[in-house]
This record gives C-alpha cells, structure tokens and sequence, in this order.
C-alpha cells in the first residue's frame, strides 16, 4: 500500500499592510476613523515617551523594575484596538501601551512599580487581569475567562499576550489545547520580540515559525508584521470576528523587536551585538505609523510635535501626581502583608532589609519643587 500523505493544515498567512517605507497595501487597509487614527499615534508616542522616563526614574531609585515596550507599540495597540472595551485583557508584564490604550493612569504603573498594590488596584469592571509575571500562566487564565464567557452565553472574547519564549512554557501548550477543545472565544497574542531575557528566538524552538504551534491544537495560525499597526489590526479583527461568531480560538504570531533592556535589571550588551539591533531601527512602529498619517494628511508636522510637547506635559504632572501619592501612602511595606499568613524566614528576612534600607534614606523627600 503507498504512504499517503495526511491532509493536515500548513499554511500560515503573513500579513503586513504598511511596509517599512510607509506603503500601504489599499486593497487591505483598514477604513479607520481620522479621530481614532490620531489616537492611536498620541497613545504610542505616549507610551514610547513614558519608556524613557520611567527608565530615568528607575535610574535615579524613585521606582523599581520594570519591562519596556519599546519596539512593541503597534504590536500592543493595533491589536487591542482591535477588541470591545468589554472584551477581557489578559496581561503579561510588557503591555504598557495596550494598558494606555485601556484606560491606565500613569500615576497608578508607577505607584505599582515603585511598590504600591494600590497602582494595580482592580474594582472587578475592568474586565482585565494584573500583571502576570510567571512566565505563559495568563494563557491559562485567559482560556478559563474565555471558556467562562462561552458558557454564561455573552459575546465577549479574551485577548491574551505572551512572548516568543513563552510558547516553550508547559502552560502555553494547555492553554491552547483546552482553548481548541473547547472552542474558547479567545486569541492568543505572542509579541514574537525574538528575546527571551538572553535567549535568542533561534535558541528557544525548532519550528520554523511560532504560529504554526497553532495547528497541533487545533485553531488557525497567522503571522504578521507586528510593527505595521494596521497589519496587526488586521489580523487580530479577523480573530476577534471569528471567536465572538463562536468559531473559536486563534494563534497570533506578531513578528517584532524589544529594543531595549528585557527589565531594568538587565543589560543585553552582554549577549547582543547593536548589529542585530540596527535593522529595527529602520523598522520603528511610530515613525513608520507617522508616515503614513502624514501621506494621509491626518497629521501634519506641526501636529506631531503638539502631540509630543503635549504627552510629555502629561506625564511630567502624572510623575508628580504619584510623588504625591506614593508620600500619602507612605511606607509599601504592606507588599509583603499578602502572599502568606505565617510569612516565612526568607521573606520575613526580606521585609526587615527593607524597612532598613527605608529608615536610612529620605525616599521622597528630595524629589520635590
Ligand atoms: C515560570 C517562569 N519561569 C521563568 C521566569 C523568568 N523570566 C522572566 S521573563 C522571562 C523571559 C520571557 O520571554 P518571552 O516570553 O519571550 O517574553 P518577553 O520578556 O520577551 O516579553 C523569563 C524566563 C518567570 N518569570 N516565570
Ligand atoms: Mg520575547
């Protein structure tokens, strides 16, 4: 008998609407309000301006860690756009600019980042999710909410973000097998930003692209230009459409680049040459958005520098609002009040270096007028 071949599905579409030069592929732009258009931009050159200024107040000790989005606006903001306010967010640690775009204040990240739950506050009607650090366990979160939607009968879909090294995680590969089973109206986003802290993309998988990880579950697969907002559009309204028709879930491969350290405590020239980082430079989402809208004639140059003047006034008062707040607030130290009732050794040892080291400096005092 002749070995057949079994017809299982290997095409993955790749998607890019607006090149590197600012083209646009007409047939397939998104017919997008000039309004919303102008607010997209305010909001990615918002959260590119609030990079480089938490980086400094990292710097100077007024916050702790923190992961940037740099190199990842258009993947995070095309495709949240992409979604209903009501729809569920489902969050890693690198989402600040679809956080901007939900609602977050930037008083309230750097109070969480300087210490304070009172930054990550949720009242239960945001439909989102906080911060996950632990590396893919929001995906399990995001198929369970998903599933739970599905069963309580209403539209929503679950939009969920991940990286590249992420789909390596146990985690990952039960999420996307109970959301294929279960046909969850969810969608898989994964910031493909080709590092994991110091592993490079090639080092984290064999297969040839991440999207197709998508197929052994059961649920289609797409790739795309993450630094094209609208191509990233595109593809995740398709996977919007298609989970909130009940169709199920979908794979979403952004294709990018993190820019900038993996959190402030790292430093990638130490495992990174600027060569490899040079080519995204040409590729940058903001300037290659900001072409296009002044082709359009949606901006022009005298508005973007209105827009930047504008946000970086927002976020020198918002830097003081949490100074403010954070003095009010006074001592964290009920970040460690939550995680056990009998606290343990090491963290009890953690807590007393902590209240130490705040005894000894005059943590906001200089920081004012
Ligand atoms: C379960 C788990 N293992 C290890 C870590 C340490 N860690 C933090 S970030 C990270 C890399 C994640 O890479 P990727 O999924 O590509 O996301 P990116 O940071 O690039 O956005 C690792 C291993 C963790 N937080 N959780
Ligand atoms: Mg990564």
């Amino acid at each position: 008998m002749p070995i057949e071949q079994v017809d299982t599905p290997s095409e993955i579409p790749y998607i890019q609407i607006l090149d590197q030069d600012g083209n646009v592929d007409e047939e397939l732009e998104p017919q997008i309000p000039s309004s919303d258009l102008v607010d997209l931009y305010r909001t990615m050159v918002k959260s590119r301006k609030f990079d480089e200024r938490r980086m400094k107040l990292q710097r100077q000790g007024r916050i702790g860690t923190f992961a940037p989005s740099h190199g990842q606006e258009a993947a995070q903001l095309g495709s949240i756009y992409a979604t209903r306010d009501d729809d569920w967010f489902v969050q890693s640690y690198r989402e600040l600019t679809a956080n901007l775009w939900r609602g977050l204040e930037v008083e309230d990240d750097l109070l969480y980042a300087a210490g304070y739950e009172h930054g990550m506050e949720l009242t239960g009607e945001e439909n989102q999710t906080p911060i996950a650090i632990p590396i893919a366990s929001q995906t399990c979160h995001a198929t369970g909410i998903a599933w739970a939607s599905k069963l309580k009968g209403n539209d929503r879909v679950t939009i969920t973000y991940f990286g590249d090294g992420s789909t390596s995680e146990g985690d990952f590969h039960e999420a996307m097998n109970f959301a294929g089973v279960f046909e969850t109206p969810t969608v898989f986003l994964c910031q493909n930003n080709q590092w994991a802290i110091s592993v490079p993309r090639e080092r984290q998988t064999a297969s040839d692209t991440l999207a197709q990880k998508a197929h052994a579950y059961g649920m289609p697969g797409i790739q795309v230009d993450g630094n094209d907002i609208l191509g990233v559009y595109h593809a995740t309204k398709r996977a919007v459409d298609r989970a909130r028709a009940g169709d199920g879930p979908t794979m979403i491969e952004a294709i990018t680049y993190r820019m900038n350290v993996h959190t402030t405590a790292d430093d990638p020239t130490k495992y990174r040459d600027e060569e490899d980082v040079e080519p995204w430079r040409e590729r940058d989402p903001i300037d290659r958005f900001r072409t296009y809208l002044l082709e359009k004639d949606v901006l022009d140059e005298g508005d973007h520098d209105t827009i930047e003047e504008e946000v970086t006034e927002e976020i020198a008062e918002a830097v003081e609002t949490f100074e403010d707040k954070a003095e009010e607030l006074g001592d964290p130290e009920d970040m460690f009040d939550f995680a056990y009732s009998d606290e343990p050794p090491y963290l009890a040892q953690q807590r007393e270096e902590f209240t130490d080291y705040w005894d000894r400096h005059d943590v906001w005092g200089d920081h004012h007028g």
